[in-house]
């Protein structure tokens, strides 16, 4: 059972018990997958939104404006950000540290950055949970920062309402993110940077490239909002098109399968990371050091002894 208290704690947004909480479910333990259980019916109520893009591209810049919007809105905002490079430390933006001041002084706004370098695996899962805690502790817009590169941070992007692909004018932006797989993400494009030159041009080809995907009349096609976030231009309409896809989800039906559809692929993860944690324990570790010799020396080939392993858990489950 966990206590009532942490869980009226959460409830009311108290901040060191949110940051706590969230610690908790980073590391994993059995406390914390007790709290998540417990939890789980208060979670929904907040808006989720992926912001995903090449490094550099202004994700940071987007999200801290996004969430400077929504709080003049009277919203409040929780950040989970999923990159390494990622200039949100203690509250404060890097190389920005006045504006970021602003939101991370702001009781209406929580950040957190999680650590993707040495993380064995689970970082999606780390993610939604987190996420799972702001969600439950009020926050009514729930921005996830991830780079575009690397499965996982692409499948933490797509597992919200709303996902946001962020580009830049540079030559040859939109050909990497369809190489990346950021094309079939997202429900809409930013292209930040756009005091650059080349912006239109780049609209054009991120266009074409759109135009090629199967649609008919009835498909959300994914519009381009051209933006400087620097100079907070633009903001107001990615804010726009969020409800406007939000809309679009709920008057096709498509809302709840896609929150469906999410909690399928959140249980699958949960799933195989426990398999994974309890294959690979000790005991597993030496059964196959055991077995080693027995392929070095020739006499056994890998997947006879993948197929002792698997035997073997099979009688511990
Ligand atoms: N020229 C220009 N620079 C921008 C714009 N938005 C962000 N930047 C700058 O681009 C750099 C990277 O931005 P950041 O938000 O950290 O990118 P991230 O890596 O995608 O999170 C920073 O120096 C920003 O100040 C913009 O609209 N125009
Ligand atoms: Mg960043």
């Amino acid at each position: 059972m966990v206590e009532n208290i942490l869980i009226e704690k959460l409830l009311q947004n108290d901040r060191r018990t949110v940051a706590r909480a969230i610690s908790a479910v980073e590391s994993g333990s059995q406390a914390s997958i007790e709290l998540l259980k417990e939890l789980y019916s208060k979670v929904g109520g907040a808006y989720r939104i992926g912001i995903t893009g090449p490094p550099g591209a202004g994700k940071s810049t987007i999200t801290n404006q996004l969430a400077k919007y929504y709080r003049l809105r009277g919203k409040t905002v929780g950040i989970i950000a999923v990159d390494p490079t990622s200039p949100y430390t203690g509250g404060a933006l890097l190389g920005d540290r006045v504006r970021m001041n602003e939101i991370g002084q702001d009781p209406g706004v929580f950040i957190r950055s999680m650590a993707t370098r040495g993380s064995l695996g689970g970082l999606s899962r780390k993610a939604n949970d987190a996420a799972d805690i702001l969600d439950v502790a009020g926050y009514d817009f729930i921005l996830f920062e991830t780079v575009g590169v690397g499965q996982s941070e692409l499948d933490i992007a797509q597992a919200t309402d709303t996902t946001i692909v962020v580009l830049v004018p540079e030559s040859g932006d939109s050909v990497q993110a369809m190489k990346a797989g950021l094309m079939e993400i997202a429900d809409f494009f930013v292209l930040n940077k756009s005091d650059r030159p080349g912006s239109e041009q780049a609209v054009t080809a991120l266009k074409t490239i759109l135009m090629m995907k199967d649609h008919d009349q009835f498909s959300w096609l994914p519009s381009i909002i051209k933006s400087v976030a620097i100079e907070n231009t633009g903001i107001e309409e990615i804010a726009g098109e969020i409800i406007k896809h939000n809309n679009y989800l709920i008057k096709a039906g498509k809302f709840e399968t896609k929150r469906e559809n999410h909690v399928r692929n959140r249980i699958k993860e949960i799933v195989e990371d426990q398999i994974r944690k309890k294959l690979w324990s000790d005991d597993g570790e030496k059964s196959l050091n055991n077995s080693l010799e027995k392929v070095v020396l020739g006499n056994l080939s890998p997947y006879h002894i993948a197929e002792e392993i698997i035997e073997n858990f099979r009688k511990q489950l």
